[in-house]
């Protein structure tokens, strides 16, 4: 066969199995949500048990979910695992995720699936955890501050550089915040106290858990985050100390969704299946992720944040993570808070 008879062939061999999808069979684009290191868990986790390899990437929620409308017209993650989940929802509204009913949801709790019924099966609950503040008290101490209780109190001047959160336009945990704030006290007055927070925040970070690593490097005194996510350092040995705001709170169900177009369809299903087992979830304690797993059978710890014991507000998943709602109130932020003066 001469030289060119043989690359032409090497060539229609390789379009043949491109087309087919034989490239794709053994791989999984992952896009992960949660912490890095329970991101990793999963991919390693599940590239061990099916000899599937996963190429990942790590964004926060708000982040993710941009991504996924800029590439819908050529969809390269299959998976997105992890993460608030009023993105998650809205991607859903979008349709820029795909339906599907696991077999594992009859292990889940009522909450997961009611987030699935609420998007159409495009996305499920895998975790959930309530919203709140940590702060360090070495530095509380040294800078002679109260300790904080309330939302309210985050608004006192004397906490003026001390303040962490995330931007809600890339961090879920920050539109959580955002959306808490203004159904605890309503839309004027939410917005008064984010204008009011703002005056004392020193920074808004791009990924939600950061003021709370920042507040246990000693950079930071108060971080607004999920408590298991305060928890975490505490637990970790830092000077740390978890506070339920006095008013009440929100919380998020932590999702995952499916890539609408995913180009490894079946792979990505084989990882939504092996993700919500009991087992599985079982193992974020390995790497002191303390949400509440949705599989009923999961295990948890007891230092995970008790939120029976916590004042939860009925969060209105279906209005703030609408699109319309979702894009309207970080507008909103972007307009009349971000842009002030501190
Ligand atoms: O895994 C911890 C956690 O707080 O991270 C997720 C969070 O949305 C990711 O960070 P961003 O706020 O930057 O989006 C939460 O879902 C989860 O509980």
């Amino acid at each position: 066969m001469s030289k060119h008879i043989r690359l032409a062939a090497a060539g229609l061999m390789l379009s043949v199995l491109a087309s087919t999808n034989v490239y794709s069979a053994e791989k999984l684009t992952y896009y992960c949500s949660a912490q890095e290191d329970w991101c990793q868990l999963m991919a390693k986790g599940f590239e061990e048990e099916t000899g599937i390899k996963v190429n990942m990437t790590r964004k926060s929620s708000g982040e993710t979910m941009a991504q996924l409308k800029a590439e819908a017209s050529n969809p390269k993650g299959d998976i997105w695992w992890g993460g608030t989940g009023d993105p998650h929802l809205q991607a859903a509204e979008e349709d820029l995720t795909e339906p599907y009913v696991s077999p594992m949801r009859e292990e889940l709790n009522d909450w997961a699936v009611s987030q699935a019924k609420s998007a159409g099966d495009k996305t499920i609950g895998i975790y959930s955890g309530g919203l709140g503040y940590g702060y360090n008290e070495d530095l509380l101490k040294k800078n002679n501050l109260p300790i904080p209780a309330c939302w309210k109190d985050l608004l006192k001047p004397e906490y003026k550089g001390h303040v962490q959160m995330a931007n809600p336009n890339s961090s879920g945990t920050a539109y959580t915040t955002l959306a808490t704030i203004v159904q605890l006290f309503g839309e004027d007055e939410g917005f008064e106290f984010m204008k009011g927070l703002h005056k004392n925040i020193n920074q808004y970070t791009k990924s939600g858990s950061a003021p709370i690593k920042a507040a246990a490097r000693g950079e930071n005194t108060i971080g607004i985050v999920f408590m298991h996510d305060a928890v975490k350092q505490a637990v970790s040995g830092f000077p740390i100390k978890v506070v339920a705001p006095c008013e009440g709170t929100g919380y998020e169900i932590g999702s995952m969704s499916i890539v609408k177009g995913a180009r490894n369809m079946e792979n990505a299903k084989k990882f939504y299946d092996w993700a919500l087992g009991a087992d599985v979830q079982s193992r974020s304690l390995e790497v002191k992720a303390y949400q509440v797993m949705s599989n009923k059978k999961a295990e948890s710890s007891p230092k995970a944040p008790d939120l029976s014991e916590v004042k939860l507000i009925d969060y209105d998943f279906t209005k703030y993570g609408s699109s319309d709602e979702r894009k309207r109130l970080l507008k909103k932020w972007d307009d009349e808070v971000s842009t002030l003066p501190q």
